[in-house]
Parts: C-alpha cells; structure tokens; sequence
C-alpha cells in the first residue's frame, strides 16, 4: 500500500470560486482522494489559500482594502464553496500564516547557500505616476508571443507562456493606466539553467504523465532553460531573509508551492503529532500528486521540483501532475472580471451540490478544453441521474416493498450483472484520472440493471414465481449497492442517500465491500434520488448570463 500526498493548487485569495476552478483543480482532487480512501490507502489530501501576490495587493488597491482584509474574507468564502459541494480537504491553510513566511524563507536561504540563487541588476517597468515598480500582474500589454491584447506582466493567458514584462507590447500600468518607464532594480533569480540535468532525467522517468503536460514541459526545456527572478519590489508578500532585500518580497510563485508543505505542517499539528509531516515530504515512496490547471504546469513541473532539488535535506518530488485543461461557460471563457461565471455559491442555493459534482465529471475538460452549457446540465440531470438511476432506484425499492415486504433474500447463483472486468476497469479509470470514462461507465452499467429489470419482467412473474422474481430484484438491488460504492467518489450525498434507503452503513464501507454480497438487502425509507430540473429553472440560468454578456 502506498502513501499519497495529494495537493490542488492554492486559489489566490482575491476571488470567488466558479465552477471553472472546480472542474479543474478541485474536483478531480477530491474525486481521486475519495477513492484512494475507499480502497484503504494512506492518504491526505492538502490546500490552501494562496496569499500573496500581485493578484491579491492589486484587488486590495482597488477596494481600498488591506491585503490582509482581502485575504481574510476570501478564505473564508472560497473555504464556504468547498465545503458546500464536499470537496473534503484534510487541511486548508494560507500563506500568510507565520509558519509558512518561515519556511519559504528557509528554503530561499537554503538556495542561496547552494549557490542556486544569484544576484542581477535588472531593467523593470516604473510608474512614475505610481512612483512604484511595477511587477507581474501591475503592468499589462500585449503578449510578445501571441500578440494578445490583455497579456500580463508574469504570464499571458491566451499562449499560456511566461513573460518577460519588458518585452510586453504597449504596456500600461495596471493601476493608473500610464505608459511606465524602465529603470534599474536588483534582483534574486533561481539558477533554472543548474538544475536542467537532473529535471531532464527526473522527467524521463515520467512515462506515464498526460500528453498536455509532457508536451508543455518538453517545449519549455527545448526552448532552454533561464534564470528565474525570485524576488519582487512590492511591499505584500514573504520578506526577503536578507538585509540588503529588506524592501522587497519573495515571487509568489516561489513560496506557493512550499504552501503545500506548510499545510502538511498544519496538519501534523492539528492531529496532535506535529512530526508526522516528514513520513510523508521525506519519504521517497510518497506519492505526491499535484492537480492543477493548465497554466499552471510550467511552475509546478519545472520551477518547484528545482526549488525542491536545491534543498539539503531530499524532499519528495511530485509523481504526477493531473493538469486539466479549461471548463468553457455556454461557448465563452469563464471570467471573473466580467462575472461572467456560474459562482459556487450561487450554484448551491438553487440545485443539490452533487448534480454539479457529477456534471463536471461526465464533462471533465481532462483532455481537451471543456463546456458547461445549462441545457446539458438539464439533459444530464434528466436522462442520466433522473431517468436512469434514479429511476432504477424507485422502480426496485417500489417493487420490493410492495411484493416482497421489503427485503430480498441473496440467491445461489452469484450475481450476473457485476463483473470483475467491469470493477476493474472503474478501479483502473480512476486510479489513472479518467473521472469522464468513470461517469460514463458507471452509467451505462446502471442502465443495463434498467434493461434487465425490463427484460425480466418482475411485475409479470410475481403472479406465478415469486423465488426467481425475487432474485432479479435481489439483483438489481445488489447492482445499486455496488453503485453505492463506485459512485461515492463523485456523488458522496446521493450514494449515502442510496445506502441509507437499503439500510447500509453510510460510512466506514470500502471497495473491498464490493465483492462482500450482503445474505439480504432490506428497503427502507426511500424517496426519490433526483429530481427532475424543470425548463423554467434553466431559462432563468441562462437569462442571468445573457445579462452579463451584454454588459460586458
Ligand atoms: N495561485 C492559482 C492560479 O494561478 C495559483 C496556484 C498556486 S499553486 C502553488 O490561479
Ligand atoms: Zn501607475
């Protein structure tokens, strides 16, 4: 058995959360922790909020706020999302937090020390409006790469490379719109070029990653690695360990990721055994899995597994990075600075957490970008869970409780529905993040418990053979007890809904249950699994956004 430490990535608390973050951060985390733990493995699964930043002072600027008032109400309100649609972490930190400001500079000057980290003086945009630098996200122009317009000072979003802000084109400052001037800045950069061997021969070993991901990584090493600044002139964030850096902070994106270690930490002394953290972050057999979004893969699968490498003590380096690619909103790019979005929040007041959960995974963009339209949700919701399971579900207690005084005895003859090849390839699907195939798969076996149960004919035997009437629900009720289990990880409520209906525990149960066929399945209490969505419900949805595009 293994241990695994899995991690999303730390939102930036400057925002809400929409359901373009879940379906691909977030979700496919839980889901695949939520199956590690079903089949008994040693597992914790870690995030936080991401603190600092160019993102988080920007919005602060711009509401009048502190940054510290900022990152305070949207921990709370991200950490709210989560837990309205049980996406289970067993820690949620930030990188504010004083343990975390410690780490990150150990680790800095621990680099330092190795001779990793090296001083520049560097040309940086200034505004003299400002009087300021302007780092990352305070400049913005068009992308040097692509040519898009709106491409910040760190990253463009539509090419998804990283920027030098100098090379932007027409850049302005974010905060005055002025055109800034250049003027010289000294600079910590991370020696990226030192560690291209070892992340050359750590990456060969990595067959098994999606193609998104390799094929990222491999450009990124062919277009040659370089230096990387490290430090920042702005006054929010984790202070430079030195005094001659006194008035500038590490990068965000060089301490966020020790946010995944600082949260461990957390844990540890949460649980009360605060060394507990080092079984997991300096034990080779660890598996640490990193799910992320697209843009993200460059830092997580080169910049951090090299702040790891040039550490003295041997950190585990991640084992798999699951990046997924974007959720798109009825044909239109999720934006958060538009509202153009379907917020978390918003979605929970109005429609049971787990249709969301279980939409978002039929339509995982694993692959390939993805689209959340309503009038799916509604079909999905409909055809799939109303008319499929749901309706299995009612169809096999109704009869049961109506013929056969609600409990079904196990028959001789083992159960034809379920077969190992089929609970293999669900344990497979999920094991390598297949969450869309998972979805897909579990359906279409629900469906042929439907097929048989109409084939059978139960209504019809019951007159005349009330012993093999009785084995087909037996069956199918079994089938529905084995969904119970393969279908916790994506719908957790719905399944305990179903397991309290045949009056079976609702926790401590595991994929080995699977082939523990229980002497009789008794029906309790049942009420409909899900209800239908009506089209009134949609239009309103749809009117919402339709109102949101217009005023962009
Ligand atoms: N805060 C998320 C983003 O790019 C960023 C992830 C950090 S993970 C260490 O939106
Ligand atoms: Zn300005």
């Amino acid at each position: 058995m293994s241990k695994y430490l899995v991690t999303s990535a730390l939102p930036y608390a400057n925002g809400k959360l929409h359901i373009g973050h879940l379906a691909g951060a977030y979700l496919p985390a839980d889901i695949y922790v939520r199956f590690l733990k079903l089949c008994e493995n040693e597992v914790i699964y870690v995030c936080g909020t991401d603190e600092h930043g160019a993102p988080i002072s920007i919005r602060a600027e711009v509401e009048g706020k502190t940054p510290q008032e900022i990152v305070e109400f949207y921990h709370q309100n991200i950490l709210d999302s989560f837990t309205a649609v049980d996406i289970e972490f067993d820690n949620f930190s930030g990188t504010a937090r004083a343990e975390h400001h410690k780490l990150s500079q150990e680790f800095f000057t621990e680099l330092l020390s190795a001779h990793k980290v090296t001083t520049k003086t560097t040309k940086q945009a200034y505004c003299e409006h400002d009087n300021r630098f302007l780092p990352d996200r305070y400049v913005e122009g068009d992308c040097p790469h692509c040519g898009a317009a709106g491409a910040r000072g760190d990253q463009c979003d539509a090419c998804g490379k990283l920027i030098d802000a100098n090379l932007l084109i027409n850049p302005i400052c974010k905060i005055c719109g002025h055109t800034p001037v250049i003027k010289d800045t000294k600079h910590w950069f991370l020696d990226l070029p030192a560690f291209a061997d070892e992340l050359k021969e750590w990456l060969e070993n990595k067959p098994n990653w999606k193609d998104n991901v390799k094929r990222f990584i491999l450009s990124w090493i062919e277009e040659g690695l370089i230096e990387r600044a490290i430090t920042r002139d702005i006054n929010w964030g984790v202070p430079v360990p030195l005094e001659e850096g006194a008035d500038k902070v590490l990068y965000v994106w060089f301490d966020a990721p020790i946010g995944y270690i600082s949260s461990t930490i957390e844990w540890a002394k949460k649980i009360g055994k605060p060394d507990v953290w080092k079984e997991y972050w300096f034990d080779e057999n660890t598996k640490l899995i990193h799910f992320i979004g697209k843009d993200n893969i460059p830092f997580h699968a080169i910049i951090w597994p090299a702040i790891l490498m040039g550490q003295s003590k041997k950190y585990v380096l991640p084992w798999d990075i699951p990046a997924n690619e974007y959720l798109n909103l009825e044909g239109d790019k999720i934006s958060t600075s538009r509202d153009y979005a379907v917020w978390v929040e918003d979605f929970v007041k109005d429609f049971d957490s787990d249709l969301l959960r279980f939409v978002l995974a039929a339509n995982a963009p694993e692959s390939k970008d993805a689209d959340f339209s309503w009038k799916d949700f509604q079909n999905l919701v409909n055809n799939s869970l109303s008319n499929v399971l749901g309706n299995l579900a009612n169809r096999v207690f109704a009869f049961a409780q109506k013929n056969l005084s609600a409990t079904v005895q196990r028959p001789k003859e083992p159960n034809r529905l379920i077969t190992q090849d089929f609970i293999d390839s669900v344990y497979n699907d999920y094991s390598e993040f297949r969450v869309r195939k998972v979805t897909k798969a579990i359906f279409d076996f629900a469906r042929d418990g439907n097929k048989y149960f109409n084939d059978q004919e139960p209504w019809v035997t019951i007159k005349t053979d009330i012993s093999t009437t009785q084995d087909v629900i037996f069956y199918c009720a079994d089938l529905l007890r084995v969904i119970s289990i393969i279908l916790f990880p994506i719908m957790p409520k719905s399944m305990k809904r179903l397991r309290m209906m045949m009056k079976m525990n609702e926790t401590g149960f595991g994929w080995k249950d699977i082939w523990q066929v229980p002497e009789v399945i008794e029906i309790g209490e049942f009420e409909r699994l899900f209800r239908k969505i009506e089209d009134a419900e949609i239009d309103e949805q749809i009117k919402r956004l339709e109102g949101k595009v217009k005023n962009s």
